[in-house]
């Protein structure tokens, strides 16, 4: 199975700032955890990450009868982007949520979610933990 796992705006800042809601852990400790757990699931992943919406569209699009599933992060786009949305739904790949915080324990404003609406799971609130739970949904579900 071959997933791509894409982080929404300011992700790449991780462990820098504010580490009591989203860790000590840096962008690219997580990717190497998703690669360890990919890896041990005999499944391939590729990253990405943008601050930019059209990009992350971009990227979406390429990813048409290429990957198998989708890992998301669209970070503050999550609450904003019909345009994610929009091709998410248009490509079709299994899709799935993820938040290292709890949003729905935040500002009201974060409890709205476009992307939810076209994912088939959402974990939120796992710390990266998340990110190795989405994958493994995605491979119980769809690898054959
Ligand atoms: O909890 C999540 O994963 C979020 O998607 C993170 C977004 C936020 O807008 C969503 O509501 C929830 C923000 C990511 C910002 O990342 C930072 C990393 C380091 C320092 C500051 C921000």
């Amino acid at each position: 199975m071959h997933l791509l796992v894409i982080n929404g705006p300011n992700l790449n800042l991780l462990g820098i700032r504010e580490p009591d809601i989203y860790g000590r852990g840096t962008y690219n400790d997580l990717c190497r955890r998703i690669s360890a757990h990919a890896e041990a699931c005999g499944a391939t992943v590729e990253f990405f990450q943008s601050n930019h919406e059209g990009a992350i569209v971009d990227r979406i699009q390429e990813a048409y009868q290429v990957v198998d599933g989708i890992i998301i992060n669209p970070a503050a786009y999550t609450h904003t982007s019909v345009a994610i949305l929009d091709a998410l739904k248009a490509v079709a790949i299994p899709c799935v949520e993820v938040h290292i915080s709890d949003v729905d324990a935040r500002e009201a404003f974060r409890k709205v979610s476009y992307v939810a609406l076209v994912a088939e799971k959402r974990f939120a609130g796992y710390g990266f933990d998340g990110y190795l739970m989405a994958m493994d949904y995605l491979i119980e579900t769809y690898h054959s």
